[in-house]
């Protein structure tokens, strides 16, 4: 079943000072290699255990230190828990020992395990195992990795997703509707009396733009090194001085952004996350919107547009206690048919601009909150999670590239296709970008460790009877 004949451990828990540790074992000798070491005060053997078994006992060296024979030289006190191939995450024999935390214990622990000939496993190479035996493909085997690598939660949850083959199944989607048409080509190529490449062209094209457009948008969501951002896209828009960073400021819990009275505080756009209502928003303060001559605050202000552009959410903060302007009535206009709410802001102050004044320039609903003296911020809640329950806005559930291996993988596919669309529109025969389609599935089949000849010829052999 496995590929390899020996046998690897290491130790698979962070080396801190923690409760436990954990010793994992894989290969077709894990178990007899623990078995020699077993101390069972119970008497079993670990070699007539069933499958999926914890069992209580000691660890015992087999050599001292000096090389001899080891007498009673107990290690530590472990549970072993015993897994069989093929149902293990390397799909061979597995055996993990639990045993005392701390890099002294299970670093002796190990060296036991050693001694009875186990090799030491390279960085990953369960996960390559895995990968090698057939277990996970690629992409899910990278994000094994990052798992591991994880710098904070929200990379945590992205791999944890990939992991479970999210981007797997994205990305063999597109594939298989590039292999399809590859198929279909190579196959009028060979029968060009029953099968008509005529009209189909134009069908081609369509179905080749619309894969380079997906690949493309998985492109942007690479983000790497960066921290993955997740969440509802909550934008903070409004005129300088409104009263934004102070919101952000208010709805994170911390002095994230820097608040003054000068107008034109926010220059750039500053990001921070939150649990709001139970939902996860990510806040984004942007400059405010006017009319400037500061080139600085002109890229600010194109920057703002451009996340409100692409927001789930808006929050559109407007100053009560100044009348409107002409900025605002912009801004009116940018928020039109998007998902937004209206936050007459400062509403501890003097106003010069009600509700009813607002509702002539927009359908969006309207609520009154004080950023400073944190009002108004239940009603903000209840709003968010009624839009948010009956579907109106949704938590972005994009699958993230984090990898960017990935990411030349899918440039390359959609460099690909872009001579594709040129070849078709240029009128150039099949067999000329019927290549280039193959070097897109090839790009994306690298990504999932899959190959296309291989593929390609099943699906010619599934879809279009070839040979029959
Ligand atoms: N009284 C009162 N003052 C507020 C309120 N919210 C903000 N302010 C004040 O308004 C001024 C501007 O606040 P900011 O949060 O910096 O405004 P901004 O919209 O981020 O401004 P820019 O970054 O310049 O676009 C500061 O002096 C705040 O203290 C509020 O609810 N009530
Ligand atoms: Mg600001």
């Amino acid at each position: 079943m496995s590929r390899y004949e020996d046998t690897i451990a290491a130790i698979s828990t962070a080396a801190s000072a923690a409760g436990i540790a954990v010793i994992r074992v894989s290969g077709p000798d894990a178990v007899n290699a623990v078995e020699q070491i077993f101390v069972s005060p119970a008497g079993k053997k670990l070699t007539e255990q069933a499958a999926n078994t914890i069992h209580y006992g000691w660890i015992r060296q087999l050599q001292s230190s000096d090389g001899e024979p080891a007498q009673t030289d107990l290690v530590d006190e472990v549970l072993i828990m015993l897994m069989k191939a093929p149902h293990t995450f390397t799909r061979e024999d597995v055996v993990e020992i639990d045993c005392h935390g701390g890099v002294f214990a299970a670093r002796k622990v190990l060296d036991a395990v050693l001694q009875t000939g186990v090799r030491p496993a390279e960085p990953g190479e369960f996960t390559k195992r895995a990968f090698l035996n057939g277990r996970i493909d690629l992409s899910q085997a990278e994000a094994v990795m990052d798992i591991i690598s994880a710098k904070n939660q929200y990379a945590l949850q992205s791999s944890v997703r990939q992991l479970s083959g999210s981007l797997s199944g994205r990305i063999r989607e597109i594939r298989q509707k590039l292999l399809h048409e590859t198929a279909f080509i190579e196959a009028a190529l060979d029968d060009p009396e029953h099968i008509d490449m005529g009209g189909h062209l134009s069908e081609l094209d369509s179905i080749v733009s619309e894969q380079k457009q997906q690949i493309e948008e998985l492109i942007r969501s690479s983000d790497s090194g960066k921290m993955i951002r997740e969440g509802i896209k909550t934008v903070i828009i409004g005129r300088p001085n409104a009263g934004k960073s102070s919101l952000l400021n208010a709805l994170t819990g911390e002095e994230t952004a820097i608040v003054t009275d000068i107008a034109g505080t926010t220059r750039d756009v500053l990001e921070d996350q939150v649990s709001f209502g139970g939902i996860a928003l990510r806040l984004l303060d942007t400059a405010g919107i006017r009319k400037s001559d500061d080139r600085i605050e002109q890229i600010g202000i194109s920057r703002a547009r451009s996340h409100a552009e692409d927001a789930d959410l808006i929050l559109y903060v407007v100053d009560s206690s100044e009348q409107l302007d002409e900025n605002d009535y912009d801004i009116f206009r940018m928020i039109q048919g998007k998902k937004a709410i209206v936050l007459l802001n400062k509403s501890d102050l003097e106003t010069a601009v009600t509700k009813k004044e607002i509702s002539k320039y927009t359908e969006c609903t309207i609520l009154e909150i004080s950023a400073k003296q944190r009002e108004g911020f239940t009603q903000l809640e209840n709003c968010i999670r009624s839009m948010f329950f009956s579907g109106e806005i949704r938590q972005n559930d994009e699958i993230y590239i984090t990898n960017a291996r990935h990411t030349r993988a899918l440039q390359e596919a959609a460099d690909s296709l872009t001579l594709v669309q040129e070849s078709i529109r240029n009128g150039m025969p099949e067999d000329f970008f019927s290549i280039d389609l193959m070097e897109a599935c090839d790009a994306l089949g690298r990504i999932i460790g899959a190959d296309v000849s291989e593929d390609l010829v099943n699906e010619i052999f599934s879809g279009f009877c070839l040979g029959k």
